[in-house]
């Protein structure tokens, strides 16, 4: 039997749903013991001195019922490398302070698993600290799920790179939310719905961020391109060093409530609808995509024109697609599609992560 003593932190859309996995997997893989020894929220935290468990499938309540304050991440990583089994650290938050704090947890002989795509696309020096300490401590850190969910997209990257395989390019819808966005805006088929109401019909139905301009701005699809981009070797200084396209108006920029910026949003209606008639008259629809041409070294994110039949214009709701060019593949890339956003899939990405990591500490 191989015990393991796991640490939740953030339990929100991708952390509920990676706690109720985590209570399946419990049952189902008769082989291993997990021990849930720490789960903290925004504001909360749990845990016991003896580190007694928490029991998984009521953790969420009891932390919510009587979690004590969120202690300081120091005190938080004394505690897990103090625990008499290997630990492994579940990071479902969006937090920047955390993925900053990546190589002082392995360090202390902690693994990480997580969606969070900050460690992997700030920096390059946090990149290069994280990946050597994990080298050198041997705690591990897996993030399939920072790039197109629970698709086996760095999964499969790091399989041909460790084979020997030359990737050439990487092209993609990388967003979820952009590639419902745009599947809805500029059908395939009819005229598809104004840019505003879109965007507003989006945020209603939960596919983009709490602010819509967070997804617009670019910025989301940029970490994937560099995360991807320097798990293949090219060593992307940041996700702001190659050219992103902005979907924010310039004059929409500065400080307005959500709610102010989709009111003011309507009046780029028109320009919007102009994108659009223009790929139309050329016989094409305009996609938002993300793209890293290895041979050039640049990586570029933006609106582009594809012809209908083009596997990028058929998608449907919110799914990703993204083709690897290598030189194996040869001309036919290997293409990887499906659901890109949402906690269930998000999660699976975490939890097998888990299990991956388990296997090896
Ligand atoms: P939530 O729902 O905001 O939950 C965050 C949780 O973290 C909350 O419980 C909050 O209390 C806690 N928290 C925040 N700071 C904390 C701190 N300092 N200490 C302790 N707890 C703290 O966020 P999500 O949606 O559950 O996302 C969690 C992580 O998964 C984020 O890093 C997010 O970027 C990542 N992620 C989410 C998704 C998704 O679909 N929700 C995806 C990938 C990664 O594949 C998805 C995707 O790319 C979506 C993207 N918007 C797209 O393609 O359109």
């Amino acid at each position: 039997m191989k015990e393991v003593s796991i640490a939740v932190v953030g339990a929100g859309g991708v952390g509920s749903c990676f706690l109720q996995q985590l209570a399946l997997i419990a049952t189902t893989h008769p082989k291993l013991r997990f021990h849930l020894n720490y789960i903290a929220i925004i504001d909360k935290a749990l845990y016991h001195d003896d580190f007694s468990d928490i029991d998984i499938d009521t953790a969420l309540a009891t932390l919510e019922a009587s979690g004590a304050p969120l202690p300081n991440l120091d005190v938080v990583i004394d505690y897990l490398a103090s625990i008499p089994r290997k630990v492994v650290f579940v990071d479902n938050t969006s937090s920047q302070a955390i993925a900053e704090a990546y190589p002082k947890i392995l360090q202390r002989g902690i693994s990480i698993v997580t969606p969070n795509k900050k460690a992997f696309s700030s920096s390059y020096e946090l990149w290069q600290q994280i990946f050597a300490t994990s080298l050198s401590t041997g705690a591990l850190v897996y993030h399939e799920s920072s790039v197109g969910a629970g698709m086996p997209i760095i999964s499969t990257l790091n399989d041909m790179v460790a084979t020997g395989d030359k990737i050439q390019k990487i092209e993609g819808v990388f967003s979820g939310t952009m590639s419902y966005l745009f599947n809805s805006f500029a059908p395939l088929t009819g005229s598809g719905g104004r840019w505003s109401e879109e965007v507003r019909k989006a945020k209603a139905l939960g596919f983009t961020e709490p602010d819509p301009r967070d997804d617009l701005n670019g910025l989301d699809v940029a970490r994937k391109l560099t995360i991807l981009a320097r798990l293949a070797g090219l060593p992307l200084s940041s996700a702001t060093s190659f050219s992103v396209q902005n979907l924010i108006p310039e004059k929409l920029r500065r400080d307005l409530s959500t709610e102010e910026f989709l009111e003011r949003l309507i009046a780029y209606d028109d320009e919007m609808d102009l994108l659009k008639q223009e790929a139309a008259a050329a016989d094409k629809v305009v996609r938002f995509v993300g793209s890293i041409d290895f041979t050039t070294g640049i990586a570029s994110v933006g609106l582009q024109w594809y012809d209908r039949l083009h596997s990028i214009a058929n998608l449907q709701g919110s799914d990703n697609i993204i083709s690897f060019y290598t030189e194996r593949y040869g001309s036919k890339p290997l293409i990887i599609r499906g659901a890109g956003a949402g906690g269930a899939v998000t999660a699976m990405g975490v939890s097998s992560d888990l299990l991956k990591v388990v296997s090896q500490i």
